[in-house]
């Protein structure tokens, strides 16, 4: 697991931008799919758009599912909002909705390609339900759009 803070102080507290597996290798393979960005020019992107917005933020990125569990329940402490991304786990885990569920926050689920133009079983998420907000198929400009919102449900 990888976390990568921006500690600056900010008085609206911080955004949790939470990355499943495999986001790890953006912008090193499958370009035209997930463009040329790597994670930390998403921490990047993000964290200066949260920053401009008044929060600090921490990216994490995890290749196991209890990780990204335990970010999301830890959040419910640090966070006042989540970003979450949880790759191919979308498809698949009841455990991260769960969790989701459980901490309250407000979340936003992002997606870098328009999984909606791909393979069937993309099509589903388990975690859309319990978002507030789903962005798809934005590129990494999506984490951008998901601050935005969360800078206006927290206003
Ligand atoms: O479009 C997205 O952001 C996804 O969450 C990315 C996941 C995929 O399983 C989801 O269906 C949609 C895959 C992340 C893999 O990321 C890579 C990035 C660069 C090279 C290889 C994999």
């Amino acid at each position: 697991m990888t976390s990568t803070p921006d500690a600056t102080p900010a008085g609206r507290g911080e955004l949790l931008i939470l990355n499943g597996p495999n986001l790890n290798l953006l912008g090193t393979r499958e370009p035209a799919i997930y463009g040329s960005d790597t994670l930390d020019d998403v921490a990047r992107l993000a964290g200066a758009a949260a920053r401009d917005a008044g929060f600090s933020s921490e990216c994490i990125q995890s290749n196991h599912e209890g990780d990204l569990v335990d970010a999301i329940h830890a959040a419910r402490g640090t966070a006042v909002g989540i970003i979450l991304n949880a790759g191919a786990y979308t498809h698949t885990s009841v455990a991260i909705r769960d969790a989701i569920s459980a901490v309250e926050l407000p979340t936003v689920e992002v997606h870098i390609s328009n999984v909606h133009k791909r393979e069937e079983f993309r099509h589903h998420s388990y975690l859309s339900p319990v978002c507030d907000a789903v962005i798809v198929g934005a590129g990494v400009h999506g984490y951008v759009l998901a601050v935005s919102y969360l800078d206006q449900a927290l206003a």
